[in-house]
């Protein structure tokens, strides 16, 4: 058995990624879960080995290993003869594009999520001093950047547009595959599936499913799919604390109808 240790947060989409693959592989590991609010992230410690201060990072003897679809890719391959990626060359390449357009589908998620239940929470909990303190930690001077704006602004800055803007061409083509295949992966189950359910598991859990339950209802009925798996109930349902649930399903509720009136502004 593989000896693997993985840093995450419990909550975290890209945590919850890395999980899912690691149990739909069936690989035990050690966990450490870090405390993302606390900022034990940004601990010298966890530095060294994440310097975007970001989870999750997986341990597997010497090798340190970021970036969470790079992560789910190398375990498949290390560990699983390769069984998620599918098999051909024109299937590998939208795999593997499914996995880098990750990046951009986790920026729209990052910014719905702290547009809305994260900035109020913050806002709820730490002063102006505080908020800058979190701020001047976080080393990405983008990201760092993106959090200011979102935290003082919410909804209210382009940062919105854009992530609707990435979340409907991605919609569209979860769509396409979708009505061509049982999985975004194909005819089998497999690494895109496990890189897409997070992000859209995070929206479902903010309560805005509408984005896509009146015209791509085979985004729904793939969700559905993945929330049978076991994976699901042991990596998401089974660990992400129900007051957090909550949480995320009110503030969303509050926020869906600016979120809705953006979307349809994008549909015209
Ligand atoms: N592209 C990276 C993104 C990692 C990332 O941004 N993780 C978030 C949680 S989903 C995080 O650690 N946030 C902590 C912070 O921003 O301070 C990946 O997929 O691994």
């Amino acid at each position: 058995m593989p000896e693997l240790k993985l840093y995450h947060g419990v909550s975290s989409v890209c945590s919850v990624k890395v999980r899912i693959g690691l149990a739909e592989i069936g690989l035990g590991y050690d966990e450490v879960i870090l405390d993302l609010q606390a900022g034990d992230q940004h601990a010298p410690e966890y530095l060294a080995l994440n310097p975007d201060g970001v989870v999750p990072t997986l341990i597997d003897r010497d090798l340190v290993l970021r970036e969470s679809s790079l992560i789910i890719e190398y375990l498949d391959r290390e560990y699983n003869d390769g069984l998620l990626m599918p098999r051909g060359r024109a299937a590998e390449a939208t795999a593997r594009h499914w996995l880098v357009r990750c990046l951009a589908v986790h920026s729209a998620i990052n910014t719905l999520t702290y547009a809305t239940v994260m900035r109020q929470r913050i806002r709820e909990t730490k002063d102006q001093h505080e908020i800058d303190g979190m701020l001047s930690r976080i080393p990405d001077p983008v990201a760092r950047e993106k959090r200011r704006v979102l935290i003082e602004q919410g909804l209210d800055t382009p940062h919105s547009a854009q992530a609707l803007g990435i979340l409907r061409r991605t919609f569209s083509d979860m769509d396409r595959a979708l009505r061509q295949g049982d999985w975004v992966s194909g005819p089998a189950f497999g690494l895109s599936d496990i890189a897409l359910v997070s992000f859209i598991d995070r929206l479902w859990r903010l309560g805005l499913e509408g984005f896509w339950s009146r015209d791509r209802p085979s985004i729904g009925h793939w969700l559905a799919a993945m929330q049978a798996r076991p994976s699901y109930e042991s990596e998401v349902t089974g660990r992400i604390p129900e007051a957090a649930a909550d949480e995320m399903r009110e503030q969303g509720a509050r926020h869906w109808p600016k979120l809705e009136a953006f979307w349809k502004r994008l549909e015209n």
